[in-house]
């Protein structure tokens, strides 16, 4: 496949859609910004409910990838989920699928493993702790179902038409890690610049699964399959570590909040406010 150039950004108004909105077109990208919601200075963009099936065609037609952010992307009612995670999902993909377009990055969620215990001891973890990409799917919430969902419609898409996808487990993408959590599953904005366009131009993908983080000290999952895309990420949440864990404290492996990938969203997630 010719690196992409023209890219559609689903979810454009979103958090991380606004870091890319920044970061991305250094790359040398032409976005095509699609959101429900209207985006601020970009008259251009798209607004589309991913349920509406004609526009997501167009919104498609003629770009060499996506990357799909838009969604729920915390916790709600099953129905909600399923109209917007799911089957928006499915109705990006059919249009995709329709109009040709052959690669799709797919904003995946630590939240679909989100019930697997975290390595446990005095970090950095030895690599044989570290959570693999092929660790049984445990979902902590139907925000984490949906996103198991979006992981084997991606691998559907590439066995029956050849769509190729890289699913993108994110940790915590955000401007600074606001949490001691966070310490070992942050990105940071350009790392997830340097991921996605490494999803975006790497040879022969098929699907793949990768973890979305910065080389944290603290990081709790491999990052193998994201460096065999020719990721490299530059960034490490360790400078944020005194400060957190001095307001904070350790985490403690007795509470629950504490023990799962997932962190709090096993137990309190944070709800869709929508
Ligand atoms: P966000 O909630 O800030 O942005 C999501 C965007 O999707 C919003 O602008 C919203 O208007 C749009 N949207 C929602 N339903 C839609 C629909 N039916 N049709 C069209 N647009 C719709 O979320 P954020 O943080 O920017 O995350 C982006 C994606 O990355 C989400 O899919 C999220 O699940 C995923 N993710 C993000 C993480 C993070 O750390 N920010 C961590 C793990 C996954
Ligand atoms: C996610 O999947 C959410 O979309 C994001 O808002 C964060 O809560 C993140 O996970 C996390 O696990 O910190």
């Amino acid at each position: 496949m010719p690196a992409p150039r023209t890219v559609l950004l689903t979810g454009a108004a979103g958090g991380l859609g606004t870091l890319m909105r920044e970061l991305l077109p250094e790359y040398g990208y032409e976005l095509r910004l699609l959101d429900v919601r209207p985006i601020e200075g970009e008259p251009d963009a798209i607004i589309a409910d991913l349920a509406d099936t004609g526009a997501l065609r167009e919104a498609v037609r003629g770009v060499d990838a996506i990357i799909h952010l838009a969604g729920i992307s915390l916790e709600a009612p099953f129905e909600k989920i399923l109209k917007a995670n799911i089957e928006g999902t499915y109705n990006l993909y059919e249009a995709a699928r329709e109009e040709g377009v052959e690669r799709i990055v797919f904003a995946s969620s630590n939240h679909a493993v989100g019930f697997t215990p975290r390595p446990q001891g005095d970090a950095p973890f030895d690599a044989d702790a570290l959570i693999p990409v092929d660790t049984p799917r445990r979902p902590d919430t139907f925000y984490g179902l949906s996103k198991s969902f979006g992981e084997d419609l991606a691998q559907l898409y590439w066995d029956l038409h050849g769509m190729e996808t890289v699913s993108v487990r994110i940790g915590s993408c955000f401007r600074e890690p606001t949490s001691v959590r966070m310490l070992s599953v942050w990105m940071s904005p350009e790392d997830g610049a340097r991921l996605f366009h490494a999803a975006l131009t790497a040879e022969d993908v098929k699907h793949t699964v990768v973890y979305g983080s910065s080389a944290n000290t603290r990081l709790w999952w491999d990052l193998t399959t994201a460096r065999a895309l020719g990721y490299e990420p530059r960034d490490d949440s360790e400078p944020y570590a005194e400060k957190l864990i001095a307001e904070q404290g350790e985490l403690d492996p007795e509470n629950v909040a504490h023990a799962y990938l997932g962190g709090h969203f096993v137990s309190e997630p944070p709800i869709w406010p929508y």
